[in-house]
């Protein structure tokens, strides 16, 4: 029995006893569940505890654990994952939340789901280490459920799916046996209905939910801040702010995780290095010919992979020239050395 035992509801366990104490016996651990730029929020064995961060120090995201000296940021213990993105536009590599193990891509069935959003998603999670499961929202406002599902199911096969409506409480208790001893993150954009599925597994309203626009089902960014929440029955979940563009994270065999049966038809390609782009003996285009595999799930494969790889190049050229400098900075004066 350690005296840290009643972290156990926040997911501690082995692995973090361990690296706890590598970092020596004058610390206790915490797992951080808020972050707001200057200062995180841990909850430790003895109570919540606001934390400050100092600039160019490790820096702890939600999810995070840490080890404490008192108030004082002692570490981040090595996550066991990382949820990250592509910020729009940027080689910045925005970090979601660490230590998940369950990635829920929430949509509301009140508009329409794009699938491309959806794979992004997936791939963002295989990315960190988690399992993506597809979460959808507002069943009560869907106008042909039937109809939707069969849709959604046919273009993401392989992809595990739960239904919920909010107000009727459909999926809820399925949602909640999901949860059970899991990090969970709640990714998708604003108004698709996160803060109230937040509100609805825990039983209480929690979190600040706001009304989406009538013409166009938008949101309006109610949720500003990452925050960590106790799931009842165990687990804990993770309420985000909407995001619009779900950038991938680099690495092509994220992708590839996305889109399996297209990696298993890619298998008997002629060419092992067959990229599926009109080479012959191509066992992906011959699927495409017999009905096999859309074209639509082809070329999104296709572009997605293209982009995590374009994003490859694009973090390695950013951590060259990082290095680059750092080593100027290092030794200024090169040339004058004999
Ligand atoms: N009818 C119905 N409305 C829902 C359901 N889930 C959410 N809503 C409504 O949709 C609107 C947006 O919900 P939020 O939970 O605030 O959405 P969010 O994803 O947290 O949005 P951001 O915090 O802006 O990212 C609110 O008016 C909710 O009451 C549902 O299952 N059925
Ligand atoms: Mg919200
Ligand atoms: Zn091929």
């Amino acid at each position: 029995m350690s005296s840290f035992d009643s972290l156990f509801s926040v997911g501690w366990g082995p692995r973090w006893a361990t690296l706890l104490a590598e970092q020596g016996e004058a610390v206790e651990p915490g797992r951080v569940l808020r972050h707001d730029g200057v200062s995180v929020n841990v909850l430790t064995a003895r109570g919540e505890r606001i934390v400050k961060l100092r600039r160019g120090a490790d820096a702890p995201t939600v999810g995070d654990w840490l080890a404490l000296d008192g108030d004082t940021l002692v570490a981040v213990l090595e996550r066991s994952s990382l949820l990250r993105r592509r910020a729009a536009g940027g080689d910045d590599l925005q970090v979601l939340a660490a230590n998940v193990d369950l990635v829920l891509l929430v949509c509301g069935l009140d508009r329409f789901v794009r699938a491309g959003r959806v794979q992004r998603g997936e791939a963002l999670a295989w990315d960190a280490g988690a399992l993506p499961i597809l979460v959808l929202t507002k069943a009560d406002l869907a106008p042909d459920l039937e109809g939707t599902l069969a849709a959604i199911d046919a273009v993401h096969p392989g992809l595990e799916r739960l239904l919920t409506a909010a107000p009727t409480g459909l999926g809820i208790t399925e949602l909640r046996a999901r949860l059970v001893g899991c990090t969970s993150v709640l990714l998708g954009e604003s108004g698709a209905g996160k803060s109230r599925l937040v509100n609805a597994i825990l039983g209480a309203e929690v979190a600040v939910t706001g009304a989406v626009r009538a013409g166009d089902a938008k949101g309006r960014h109610t949720t500003t801040n990452r925050q960590l929440h106790l799931v009842p029955g165990g687990g804990v979940i993770i309420d985000s702010p909407g995001i619009r563009e779900v950038g991938l994270a680099g690495d092509e065999e994220s992708v590839d995780a996305t889109f399996t049966d297209v990696e298993e038809l890619g298998l008997h390609c002629r060419f092992n290095d067959c990229a599926h782009t009109g080479e012959p003996g191509c066992a992906v285009a011959a699927a495409v010919v017999g009905g096999d595999l859309t074209q639509d799930r082809l070329d999104a494969y296709l572009e997605l992979r293209e982009e995590a790889m374009l994003a490859g190049e694009r973090a390695e050229d950013h951590a060259r020239r990082t290095q680059d400098r750092q080593a100027a900075k290092a030794s200024p004066k090169k040339s004058d050395r004999r």
